[in-house]
C-alpha cells in the first residue's frame, strides 16, 4: 500500500465502500446487463498519480547479442516477415511493449539479404547498433545507415530494409507505436504489391535537402505530419553535443538535444519522439520524474541510472527503459570519457494531449536513496 492508498482510506470523495451480501448479489444483477458500480473502480482507474505497469529494467547487450545472432540460422527473413526479438517487457508483456505504449525490438540482417516492402499505421524508427553496408527506402528514397545513425518510417509510408552485398551482418533497433495504434484500434498493415520499392530519388536525398544547419530548400514544400528528413545522423549529432559540452545543460539530463522536424521544429513524428544526450566526463545528473514512456539505448560510454531507486549499470548498446512518472537519475562511470545514450519516447503524444507533468526531486541533494538489489 502506498502513503497515498493509505489516506486514501479517509478521504472523502474517494471510494470506500465495504461488501455487504446485499451489494455483492447487485453487482452481479449488474453485471448481467453490461453494467458494474463506479465506486469499485474508482480509485484503480482514477490512481492519485500514475502507476506503471511497465517494469523499470535493462536489457544488456552481452547478453542477448548471441541470441540475436543465431535467428539468422533458425529463420530465413523471408518466412518470419522481420526477423526480430523483440524487448520484452514483464509489465507489458500482453501488448508485447518495452515501456509504456511502445514496442522495440533487434532485427538482424546478413550482406544481401533484404525484408520485403510493406507499410503500417505504426510509425517506426531504425536505430543501427552494428555493422556496414545497412539501408531502408522509404516511399522511393534510399538511405544508407552506418551505426548510431537512424532512420524514420513513419506511419502510412512504404518501407523496405536491407544490407548491401558487400556489407557486414547488420544489428539494429526497430522502435514503434504498435501497442498505441493498436490501443487505439487503428492499426492496419499491407505488404507492397510488388515486394520491393523502385528507388525514385537520389540516394541520401531527404537527409541533404532538409538535414543543414540554418538551411532551408527553396523549392519544395513539406505538410506531412512528420519529418522530411527520414535519416539523422551520428557524426554531426555528436558534434553538436560536443560543440554544447562547456554550456551548463540541464542539472536532470546533461546535455540534451531533441532530433527534430526541420519544417515545424517539432518532434520527429507524430507519435514518436527522440533525443540524444551527452553525460560530460564525471557527470551526475540530479533525480526527476515526468510522464511518458523513455526507452534509452547506451550509444558511448558506460555508466550507471537510478531509476526508482534501484541501479542500473550499462554500457555501450545497452538498452534501458523509464516508465511513465519513475524516478530516474544517470551518471557518467568515466572521468575522461563522454557517455551518449539516445532516447525513444512518446513525448509528442504526452504533449499534444497535454498529458506531460515532471518534478524534481526534493530530498537528499536531488539524488535518490539506492535499495540494495
Ligand atoms: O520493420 O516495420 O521490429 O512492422 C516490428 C514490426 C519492425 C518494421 C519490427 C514492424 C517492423
Amino acid at each position: 500500500m502506498t502513503r497515498h492508498d493509505q489516506y486514501n482510506e479517509n478521504v472523502a470523495g474517494r471510494a470506500n465502500v465495504e461488501d455487504t451480501p446485499e451489494l455483492l448479489a447487485y453487482y452481479d444483477d449488474l453485471k448481467k446487463k453490461g453494467a458494474a458500480a463506479l465506486w469499485t473502480v474508482a480509485n484503480k482507474i482514477e490512481p492519485w498519480e500514475p502507476r506503471s505497469q511497465s517494469v523499470p529494467m535493462i536489457w544488456r547487450y552481452k547478453d542477448l547479442r548471441e541470441d540475436v545472432l543465431r535467428s539468422v540460422d533458425l529463420v530465413t527473413p523471408e518466412k518470419a516477415g522481420r526477423r526480430v526479438i523483440y524487448l520484452d517487457n514483464p509489465g507489458r508483456s500482453d501488448v508485447a511493449a518495452a515501456v509504456g505504449w511502445i514496442y522495440a525490438g533487434l532485427q538482424v540482417m546478413h550482406p544481401g539479404e533484404r525484408a520485403s516492402a510493406h507499410r503500417h499505421s505504426a510509425s517506426a524508427i531504425r536505430f543501427i547498433m552494428e555493422g556496414t553496408g545497412a539501408y531502408t527506402v522509404v516511399d522511393g528514397h534510399k538511405m544508407t545507415l552506418g551505426a548510431n545513425d537512424f532512420v524514420l518510417t513513419p506511419n502510412g509510408t512504404w518501407h523496405e530494409h536491407a544490407v548491401a552485398s558487400d556489407g557486414s551482418p547488420c544489428i539494429w533497433q526497430d522502435g514503434l507505436d504498435i501497442p498505441l495504434v493498436n490501443a487505439l484500434e487503428a492499426n492496419f498493415y499491407e505488404v507492397h504489391p510488388d515486394l520491393a520499392q523502385a528507388v525514385t530519388h537520389p540516394v541520401d536525398d531527404m537527409t541533404r535537402t532538409w538535414g543543414n544547419a540554418g538551411l532551408r530548400p527553396g523549392t519544395g514544400a513539406w505538410s506531412k505530419g512528420y519529418s522530411p528528413m527520414f535519416k539523422y545522423e551520428w557524426a554531426p549529432t555528436y558534434e553538436a553535443l560536443s560543440g554544447l559540452a562547456e554550456t551548463d545543460g540541464s542539472p536532470y539530463d546533461g546535455i540534451l538535444m531533441h532530433y527534430m522536424n526541420p519544417v515545424t521544429s517539432g518532434h520527429v513524428m507524430g507519435t514518436l519522439g527522440a533525443s540524444m544526450q551527452m553525460l560530460r566526463p564525471g557527470e551526475r545528473t540530479r533525480a526527476h520524474r515526468h510522464t511518458g514512456s523513455f526507452l534509452y539505448q547506451v550509444c558511448k560510454g558506460s555508466g550507471h541510472s537510478v531509476i526508482n531507486g534501484r541501479r542500473f549499470d550499462w554500457t555501450e548498446r545497452d538498452i534501458f527503459c523509464v516508465p511513465s512518472w519513475a524516478w530516474h537519475e544517470h551518471a557518467n562511470a568515466s572521468a575522461t570519457e563522454d557517455a551518449c545514450l539516445f532516447c525513444l519516447n512518446d513525448l509528442p503524444v504526452m504533449e499534444k494531449l497535454g498529458l506531460y507533468r515532471e518534478e524534481a526531486f526534493g530530498d537528499n541533494g536531488g539524488h535518490q536513496p539506492v535499495h540494495k538489489p
